[in-house]
C-alpha cells in the first residue's frame, strides 16, 4: 500500500530555451515524493511523440497548460492508488487512456513528466537511490558521456551542417577523471578558438558547446583535435571525437540533396565526403548521418566505416520494433534513448533491454531544451547503459546531469565501475 499513488500534480515550468514545459509531482501514500520535468527537443523525428503545445499568443504558441490539464484532470484520476513499485501498470495505463499511436491525445510531455515522476517517488518511497531502484545492486557502471563541445546545425546560429561534435573521454579509470579530461578539454578548445576565429567564437549554442563562425566540418573536426592535443591528450586512446549529424535538418525533400560544406549533395555523394572525413580524422561514434529517408545509408556506411560506431536517433526515436529492425538489417550499431520520443519509462526500458540483449549499444540521451532535472543519469546508470549524452560540461542544465553521476560515482564508493573503453567493445 505505501507505494500507492495519493497524488499527481503539474505545474507550467520552463526549459533551458525558455519555453514553458510539464513538470509533475508524484506523492506516494507513504509519503514518497517524486518530481520530475519533460525535455523537449529541436531535432526532432518524424514518429516521435508529440508534445501538447496551447499556440496562440502566450510564449509563442509554445505554453503547455493543455498538458498540464491533461496530467492533472485525466492522468491523476487514472492512475491515483496505483501502486508505483508497479510502475510499467502505470505507464501501460496511460498509454490506454491515451490511445493514439504517438501520445498526441494527452500529450507525450506530460506522460514523460508523469513516468518519470512516477518512478522517483517509487525509489523514494524504497528509500533508495533511482538507479538502484531500477537496476538493483548490478547498477553500479558508469556511463562514458558523450558531451557536445561545439555546436552546429538547428541548436546554433553558424554554418556548420553537422549539429553536434562531441568529446567521448573513455580513457580514463573513474568518471570523475573523465569529467576532469573534458573540462580541460573545453576550456582549451576556448582558448582555441578565440585566438583562432576571434572573441565572437566561444559564443554557445544551445547544448552549451561553443558556436563559432565556421561552416565547414573539417575545420570543426581540426578545432576538437587541437583543443584534445593541447590539453596533452590523446585522440587514438584517451578522447575520441563522436558526431551527430542530425542529418534530416539539412536534407532537402524536393531536391533530394543534403546541404553540407557548401554543396548539395545526393546520398551516394554524401557517403563519399563521409567516408573522405572518416579517412582523415579518427571519428569513434557517428550518429544519425543520413536523413530518415534513407535508413539504407546508415548500413552503407557501418559497412565502410569499421571503427565508427553507427548510431540511429531520429530514424529511432526509443521505438523498441524500429531499433530491433534497423539493427537487425545491420544498420546501427546502436540507438539514442530519449523518454520523450517515446513518452513513457517503460517503453524505453524495453528499448534499452532490446537493444542491449542484441549487443547493440544504448545511448541515454538529453534533449537540446532541458531543465535541471537529472533523471536520465538515474537511467543510464540504472540500465547499464554504456554511454550517456549530456551536452557540454558547462551551463546548468547540462552539469546537472554530470553533477549527479558524480554523487552517484560517490555514493558507490569501491563498487563504482567507469564503462571506459569497454563501451565499445562490439
Ligand atoms: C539529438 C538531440 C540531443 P534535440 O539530436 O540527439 O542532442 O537534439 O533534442 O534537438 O533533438
Ligand atoms: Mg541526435
Amino acid at each position: 500500500m505505501e507505494f500507492d499513488i495519493e497524488l499527481v500534480k503539474a505545474l507550467q515550468v520552463l526549459d533551458s530555451r525558455g519555453n514553458p514545459t510539464v513538470e509533475v509531482l508524484v506523492i506516494t501514500e507513504a509519503g514518497g515524493f517524486g518530481r520530475a520535468i519533460a525535455p523537449a527537443g529541436a531535432s526532432r523525428g518524424k514518429e516521435e511523440a508529440v508534445d501538447l503545445r496551447d499556440g496562440g499568443s502566450d510564449y509563442g504558441g509554445m505554453g503547455v497548460r493543455k498538458a498540464v490539464e491533461s496530467v492533472n484532470k485525466y492522468i491523476a484520476p487514472a492512475i491515483t492508488g496505483m501502486s508505483t513499485y508497479h510502475y510499467r501498470a502505470i505507464d501501460r495505463k496511460m498509454i490506454e487512456v491515451d490511445g493514439t499511436p504517438n501520445k498526441s491525445k494527452l500529450g507525450g510531455n506530460a506522460t514523460t513528466a508523469t513516468s518519470l515522476a512516477v518512478i522517483k517517488a517509487a525509489s523514494d518511497t524504497a528509500g533508495i537511490p533511482l538507479f538502484e531502484f531500477l537496476g538493483g545492486r548490478r547498477a553500479r557502471y558508469l556511463p562514458v558521456p558523450m558531451m557536445n563541445v561545439l555546436n552546429g546545425g538547428v541548436h546554433a546560429g553558424n554554418g556548420l551542417s553537422i549539429q553536434e561534435f562531441m568529446i567521448v573521454p573513455y580513457g580514463a579509470d573513474t568518471f570523475t577523471e573523465a569529467l576532469k579530461m573534458a573540462v580541460e578539454v573545453y576550456k582549451a578548445l576556448k582558448n582555441y578558438l578565440k585566438e583562432t576565429y576571434g572573441p565572437a567564437s566561444i559564443n554557445v549554442g544551445d547544448e552549451g558547446g561553443f558556436a563559432p563562425p565556421l561552416s565547414k566540418t573539417q575545420d570543426a573536426l581540426t578545432a576538437l583535435e587541437k583543443a584534445i592535443e593541447l590539453s596533452g591528450y590523446d585522440v587514438e586512446g584517451e578522447i575520441g571525437i563522436a558526431l551527430d549529424a542530425a542529418a534530416t535538418q539539412f536534407y532537402d525533400d524536393s531536391r533530394k540533396k543534403y546541404f553540407i560544406d557548401g554543396e548539395w549533395l545526393t546520398p551516394e555523394e554524401l557517403l563519399e565526403h563521409y567516408e573522405e572525413l572518416l579517412n582523415a580524422h579518427r571519428i569513434v561514434s557517428f550518429e544519425d548521418p543520413f536523413g530518415e529517408a534513407h535508413p539504407e545509408m546508415f548500413g552503407a556506411l557501418k559497412d565502410k566505416a569499421h571503427e565508427t560506431l553507427i548510431i540511429g536517433d531520429d530514424i529511432t526515436v526509443t521505438k523498441a520494433s524500429l531499433i530491433e529492425k534497423h539493427f537487425l538489417q545491420g544498420y546501427i550499431d546502436g540507438a539514442i534513448i530519449k523518454v520523450n520520443q517515446i513518452g513513457t519509462f517503460t517503453e524505453a526500458e524495453e528499448a534499452i533491454d532490446l537493444l542491449m540483449m542484441r549487443g547493440g549499444k544504448a545511448i541515454i540521451s538529453h534533449r537540446s531544451g532541458e531543465t535541471e532535472d537529472t533523471t536520465i543519469a538515474h537511467i543510464a546508470v540504472g540500465c547499464s547503459a554504456p554511454f550517456i549524452k549530456g551536452g557540454a560540461p558547462a551551463r546548468g542544465e547540462r552539469t546537472a546531469k554530470y553533477n549527479e553521476l558524480l554523487r552517484i560515482e560517490d555514493y558507490l564508493g569501491g563498487d563504482a565501475i567507469y564503462v571506459g573503453e569497454k563501451a565499445f567493445s562490439r
